[in-house]
């Protein structure tokens, strides 16, 4: 897909891997030289749209701080060594770890970067199989595992995630998510901004649940602010109303749910107003968006990142598919459907309409107990699990393209504790807050080095594809690409230190070639890549009973372990949150912690500023632009002060990655404005425990000026 526009000038398609919304790109390039980067028109899927993050990957590629050589720790300082000498390093001290306590000494941690990588998504399980660990950890228990595990109950896949179908919905109800500036997630959304507005245009209506006006609700029809936290109330006022009401329409559902009369059950105590006092928003307007939701005639709701962030992230979760069946709008044109992707999804292979489902708590973590969900422990256990002595404490971690120094709650607790380690080893592309406390970090390839596919996001996407994307320039001669670097260390664990890196027939082109063959559509590698920006697969369309994967072969409105919870919301309902709450947010120029390095996203103004309503400014004495100190769990922060009517009065907003003025890592544009790390004032212990998941938002904090 490289084709010659002058005699040195070439244009390549490339899939950007920064976020979920998977953007073809076009990258133009004369010899060595980016000459720019543009959305590719041609893309079937994105038709030329890009933010500007997908042009900062010009600076990623030229940015001097990006690591280009292992670097191996000698007498407390890093040195550039060659990858014999760094794999020669690891096999030195990892092994004999290993053998002296066994594979649960060595924790591993992957973090967002890696769901974007088929090379490290795809190989780093053959890692972990090597060690032989079940200590786990992934910034997915600081994100989506809610959702994961409530789409995984009821439909029997942990990525059987059901999308809104925007291009034909009337009625969306949007909560906790702000796809204008996050470019979507869990459901991949190329121009949010675009569709929304198509959507307005032939008479639509958005509402937005969220307890800050955001650039999502400042352009939906309506916005409904919400006490942080308070989304369990709120969606079990709009359930409880549509049986009171009598407003539950199944429609092609009823042949395949199970637990309604559970469910029915299950919400009695939980009418609109013993839930008003708990979410914020009267019973009334609760009853409203219910009627709205109910007289559409197509309608989704659709819940992120803020409802899984919370003690009840699980429930809500569930309260969000719950609305979507009783709507009679799950897997129906214009409500929330499942993408039937190309390749890798649980719910095109095995017996369609049956499966095996999703357990937790096959095993718990030492210290806390906490259950294993999707294979994992909750990243907020890690600290523990390293300072605590005993057998299977983890004395050597692997982390994996994952910063939790600035992305976990506690980060300065975890920095103390990595610190503290006999190894650890950093695959990363900096030597940043995390990887300083490795022994040995491995670079990963620029994304313009690497092909890409991706494995998850398909399974989200708005509309069916299958996008293939080639190296836009070579790898610079003998570093290994990620995947052959898991393989090798894998090589190294089970006493195989010489073997030679894997050869292309393991690599991920072969990998690919396979699961589109054996998916649904039965496409081969070569016919995707032949394809200029990809081949479209189609509007997305009804699945049901196929895509379950439920042991029973129906939905489950009713899993046993959401229904026991229900029980603590009810207790929850007397117990509100004291003081200021804290949210978080983030920006269109930023991607969690590691993208401040780039000359093109980090200029502008100061973007880790403290936002709060004017009413609560003045009672405080904050001014404009005057730094405001946050305290809570011990720590205390100070930010710049940024008034704003959009925040709702008692909740400020932080957004979180900052806090880049830690001794000893390398990236020197956002040392220049580091901010200050939002998770140093989170607590470790506050998980939504059904899920693992930790409790970001609305988070009490005190607020005061400067003295
Ligand atoms: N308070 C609060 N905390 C949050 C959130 C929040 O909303 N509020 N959001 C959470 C969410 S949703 C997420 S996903 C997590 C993210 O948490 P993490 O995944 O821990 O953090 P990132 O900031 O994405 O850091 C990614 C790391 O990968 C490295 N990296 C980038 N590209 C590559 C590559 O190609 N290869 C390798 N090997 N490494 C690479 C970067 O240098 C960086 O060290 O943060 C979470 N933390
Ligand atoms: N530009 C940019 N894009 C990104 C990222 C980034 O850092 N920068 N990160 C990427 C990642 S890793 C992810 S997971 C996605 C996340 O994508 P989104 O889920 O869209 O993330 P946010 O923009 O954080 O939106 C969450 C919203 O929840 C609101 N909120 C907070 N607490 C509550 C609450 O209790 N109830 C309700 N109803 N709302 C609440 C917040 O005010 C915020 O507006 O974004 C991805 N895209
Ligand atoms: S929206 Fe996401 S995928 Fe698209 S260009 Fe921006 S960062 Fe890349
Ligand atoms: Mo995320």
């Amino acid at each position: 897909m490289t084709q010659s526009t002058s005699a040195t000038e070439q244009s390549h398609y490339r899939i950007c891997p920064l976020c979920e919304a998977c953007c073809g790109l076009e990258v133009r390039t004369q010899g060595e030289k980016i000459i720019s980067i543009r959305g590719a028109e041609q893309d079937v899927f994105s038709h030329g749209y890009i933010c500007p993050k997908g042009v900062s990957l010009k600076d990623l590629h030229e940015d001097p701080d990006r690591l280009r050589t292992p670097l191996i720790k000698r007498d407390g300082q890093f040195v550039e060594a060659s990858w014999e000498e760094a794999f020669a390093e690891i096999h030195k001290r990892l092994p004999p770890l290993i053998e002296a306590h066994g594979g649960d000494t060595v924790g591993c941690i992957v973090g967002n970067p890696v769901a974007h990588k088929i090379g490290l998504l795809a190989y780093f399980p053959r890692l972990v199989r090597a060690i032989g660990t079940r200590n786990i950890f992934s910034a997915s228990s600081l994100d989506q595992i809610p959702k994961q595990l409530s789409s995984g109950l009821m439909f029997g896949d942990w990525n059987a995630v059901a999308v809104p179908d925007i291009e034909r919905t009337d009625f969306m109800l949007i909560l906790g998510a702000n796809p204008m500036v996050s470019n979507g997630s869990l459901w991949t959304v190329p121009d949010y901004r675009g569709k929304a507005r198509a959507m307005r245009e032939r008479g639509g209506r958005i509402v937005v649940v969220d307890p800050r006006r955001t650039e999502t609700a400042a352009q939906a029809d309506m916005h409904l602010p919400i006490k942080p936290g308070g989304d369990a109330f709120f969606l079990l006022g709009l359930v409880h109303t549509f049986f009171a009401e009598n407003w539950v329409r199944l429609g092609h559902l009823e042949p395949h749910l199970a637990g309604l009369n559970a469910l029915r059950e299950a919400v009695q105590p939980f009418n609109p107003e013993r839930m008003a006092p708990g979410c914020g928003i009267d019973a009334a307007t609760q009853r409203s968006i219910a009627r709205q939701l109910a007289q559409a005639t197509r309608a989704v709701v659709y819940g992120r990142i803020g409802t899984c962030t919370q003690r009840f992230g699980t429930i809500n979760s569930w309260l969000v598919d719950v609305l979507n069946v009783l709507t009679g709008n799950l897997d129906r044109e214009g409500g929330a459907m499942f993408t039937k992707a190309a390749a890798f999804a649980v719910n095109t292979s095995g017996t369609p309409g049956q499966g095996r489902g999703v357990i937790t708590g096959r095993r718990h973590s030492r210290v806390s107990k906490a259950p294993e969900v999707f294979g994992e422990f909750p990243i907020t256990c890690l600290a523990e699990e390293i300072e605590t002595p005993g057998p299977g404490q983890i004395k050597a971690l692997i982390c994996i393209g994952s910063n939790p120094v600035l992305s976990t709650p506690q980060g300065p607790r975890i920095a103390k504790a990595l610190s503290s380690l006999s190894f650890m080893l950093s695959l990363d592309i900096y030597l940043n807050e995390t990887s300083r406390h490795a022994d040995v970090i491995l670079p990963g390839l620029s994304p313009l080095e690497d092909v890409h596919y991706d494995i998850a996001f398909p399974q989200f996407s708005y509309r069916n594809h299958a996008r293939f994307s080639g190296a836009v320039f070579a790898k610079p001669p003998g570093q290994p690409e990620e995947w052959q670097t898991l393989l090798r260390l894998a090589d190294i664990i089970q006493g195989k230190p010489e073997a030679p890196l894997a050869g292309p027939e393991q690599g991920p082109e072969a990998l690919i070639d396979q699961a589109l063959r054996a998916g649904p559509y039965g496409l081969t590698l070569d016919q995707v890549k032949a394809a200029p920006g990809g081949i479209d697969l189609g509007a997305l369309q009804s699945r049901m009973p196929e895509m379950l994967r439920t042991p029973s072969g129906k939905i489950e409105l009713a899993p046993p372990m959401v229904l026991a919870d229900l029980a603590h919301v009810e207790a929850a309902l007397d117990t509100a949150p004291e003081g200021m709450l804290l949210i978080g947010r983030r920006d269109v120029r930023s991607g969690n912690s590691w993208m401040h390095n780039l000359p093109v996203l980090a200029k502008g103004p100061e973007r880790c500023t403290l936002l709060i309503h004017p009413q609560d400014a003045a009672r405080l004495g904050l001014a404009q632009g005057a730094l405001a100190q946050l305290s809570a769990q011990g720590t205390t922060l100070s930010a710049p002060v940024d008034i704003s009517e959009d925040m709702m009065p008692g909740v400020v907003s932080l957004p979180h990655g900052w806090g880049h003025d830690l001794p000893g890592s390398q990236m020197q544009v956002a040392a220049r404005r580091p901010g200050v790390n939002l998770n140093a004032l989170l607590s470790d212990s506050a998980r939504d425990p059904l899920s693992g998941n930790a409790v970001l938002s609305g988070v009490p904090v005190q607020v005061s000026a400067m003295a």
